[in-house]
């Protein structure tokens, strides 16, 4: 984020006039309504916002902004975001894109603007598939995922998209789902970073993949299978009857039993969001055995790309008067002088 603007505004204020064309029932709606209800409450200012994306459904999303977006191209929403941070620092820039566009073709992009930590929020909308182009794998798709590209059932190693942040020099991960009361949260406290902050949100893409998050995301039995991450508070889940713990013999996580709510005696594990250690442990935590890692998983400011970057621009212009035409006429030059010919 920037300076927090104040400026008062309510949903409407962000909601354009574009027909949305996303399929009826698409996760994507709930997000768009998580996002457009959450800005009015940080205050934010539409005329300093902008919403930058590449290709896909989820690409689509700046069209319904009523703020400023860019709507670029395949996996390059990471280049165009830094140029726009660095023409305008004072620019709320939020960057959307997929799993395909992000992890894909934009994978390499992705990567070099959470290691340069842009300041900026980044929704990689999961829904394991490549929605736009009619359902083909993505990185991120199950082992098997029958699909048209992948008739007989996928044979490669799913991506994690969380676990790829962190690797890649994140600051801040968070992970939400599309229809989740507690998305809004997430978004602020990515919001509140100063820094690239990356946040997977889980999507049902009810044609080509639906209901693939259902064995945590569905309202039946959630309570046993999301571990909904709070710093200082001890990871219980499931009612608070079960915890997470370290087992500190072979240094990886376990579940436990937690005894008339005694934590501390089972040994459950205080959650520090700065702490990067346990937060690669989160981010590579199996869902089956463990429940889903949500919320803020890890959160550690840093030094952003474009403080340095501006910082180092006036240093080096101090005490000097800019003078283009100067500049354009130093050092090698030539004339041309009108006698070239066409060729024939
Ligand atoms: C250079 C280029 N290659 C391929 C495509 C085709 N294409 C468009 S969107 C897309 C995948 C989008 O998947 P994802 O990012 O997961 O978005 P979703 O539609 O699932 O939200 C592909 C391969 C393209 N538009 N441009
Ligand atoms: S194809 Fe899937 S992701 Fe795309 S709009 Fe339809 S339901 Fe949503
Ligand atoms: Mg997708």
């Amino acid at each position: 984020m920037n300076a927090p603007a104040n400026i008062e505004t309510t949903l409407k204020d962000w909601v354009t006039d574009q027909e949305v064309r996303w399929c009826p029932g698409c996760g994507d709606y709930a997000i768009l309504k998580a996002v457009q209800r959450t800005l009015p409450e940080l205050g934010c200012d539409p005329a300093k916002t902008v919403f930058i994306s590449g290709i896909g459904c989820s690409s689509r999303f700046p069209y319904y902004m009523e703020t400023y977006g860019f709507h670029t191209i395949h996996g390059r929403a990471p280049a165009v975001a830094t140029g726009a941070k660095l023409a305008n620092p004072e620019l709320d820039i939020w960057l959307v894109t997929g799993d395909g566009d992000g992890l894909s073709i934009g994978g390499n992009h992705l990567m070099h603007v959470l290691r340069r930590n842009v300041n900026m929020q980044i929704m990689l909308f999961n829904n394991e598939i490549y929605g736009l182009t009619k359902g083909q794998y993505s990185p991120t798709s199950r082992e098997g995922t029958r699909s048209p590209s992948t008739p007989l059932g996928s044979y490669d190693h799913p991506a994690r998209p969380a676990a790829f942040a962190l690797g890649s020099g994140a600051r801040f991960v968070g992970r939400g789902f599309d229809v989740s009361k507690h998305l809004p949260d997430v978004l602020k406290a990515a919001h509140a970073h100063q820094g690239a902050a990356f946040i997977e949100i889980f999507q049902n893409c009810i044609v080509y993949n639906k209901d693939v998050f259902d064995d945590f995301a569905a309202p039946k039995g959630a309570e046993d299978r999301q571990l909904w991450l709070e710093d200082g508070k001890p990871m219980l889940f499931a009612g608070d009857t079960k915890g997470i713990t370290l087992n500190r013999e072979t240094l990886s996580l376990e579940v436990v039993d937690v005894t008339d709510g005694d934590w501390e005696a089972a040994g459950v594990i205080v959650h520090d969001v700065k702490n990067r250690s346990i937060a690669h442990m989160l981010v590579e935590m199996p869902f089956g055995p463990f429940p889903m890692a949500l919320g803020v998983l890890y959160d550690d400011p840093h030094p952003t790309f474009e403080t340095a970057v501006i910082e180092d621009r006036a240093r080096a212009s101090e005490g000097k008067q800019a003078d283009l035409a100067k500049l354009l006429g130093s050092g090698q030059t030539w004339t041309v002088d009108g006698t070239a010919q066409d060729p024939q």
